[in-house]
């Protein structure tokens, strides 16, 4: 064991505060395969849903060292605001998390704190990965803890969460946040009421200099989304380029063959 420890730096985080937008997708088929190739295809981070993607916490220990093959840093959406399994995701070599449904101070405090050594936090030492390899979030400065404002109420908080300690980064959860306001369930995020709320989120990190960010339903919002002022985004997932290219693919097949048939 080395007498003492170090960590490399997070790039993931140097990226986020540079200013320019940075870009992640979604990872929710727990497979080596397939968070390789994620890893590989030039995106700034994964996003591994252990919300309510299919990866538990006993896959991750194969998806984080898949992804980083492939080259890109891990977050971990964490399927609740639960300082155990933050410190978890952290110590298996995640870049930082994504923590669910915080919607007061209080939330947002549980989530940065789990993620910060004593004595700004109560993360409990215990590396696995980063013995070996110097994870990027085994250091108070180098982990990333970020928030999702996702309710009603986080959006009533949205300054006080966003100028909390410890929190680096909003992740807006449109649909959730629709859902909670009485909204319908609607993808093109298009209710002026959802609009204004996440501006309103949107404004609150800038008052803060807290990056904020929102998953694109479509790559046709990234410019929209890029002009208004949000900081990251992500784009699709594995599940989402498998169905798309698979149905693409046949449906140009079924074209040809009817094209055959005339
Ligand atoms: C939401 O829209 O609620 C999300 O969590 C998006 O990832
Ligand atoms: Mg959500």
């Amino acid at each position: 064991m080395p007498d003492t420890f170090t960590a490399s730096t997070n790039a993931l985080r140097e990226k986020l505060t540079s200013g320019s937008p940075v870009f992640g997708t979604f990872c929710s088929i727990p497979h080596v395969t397939s968070a390789e190739a994620l890893g590989g295809a030039g995106f700034d981070f994964v996003l591994v849903d252990a919300q309510h993607g299919a990866p538990t916490f006993d896959t991750l220990v194969q998806l984080i060292p898949a992804i980083q093959l492939g080259g890109a840093p891990s977050l971990i959406r964490l399927p609740w605001n639960d300082p155990a399994l933050a410190m978890r995701a952290l110590d298996l070599g995640a870049a930082g998390v994504v923590v669910p449904l915080i919607s007061t101070r209080q939330d947002a405090e549980r989530a940065a704190t789990a993620c910060r050594y004593p004595p700004s936090g109560i993360r409990s030492f215990g590396q696995v990965r980063g013995l070996s390899y110097g994870s990027t979030a085994a250091t108070n400065d180098e982990v990333l803890c970020i928030a999702m404002i996702e309710t009603a109420e986080g959006l009533e908080n949205a300054d006080a969460i966003a100028s909390t300690p410890g929190v680096d980064g909003i992740f807006i959860g449109p649909v959730d946040l629709a859902l909670s306001m009485g909204l319908p369930v609607d993808f093109t995020l298009s209710d002026p009421r959802l609009k204004e709320a996440m501006t309103a989120i949107l404004e609150a990190g800038q008052r803060h200099d807290c990056p904020v960010g929102m998953p694109l339903f479509g790559i046709g919002m990234a410019s929209g989304a890029i002009e208004a002022g949000y900081r990251f985004m992500t784009a699709g997932g594995d599940g989402g380029y498998i169905r798309m290219g698979a149905m693409g693919d046949i449906t140009k097949l079924r074209e040809i063959a009817d094209g055959e048939n005339r």
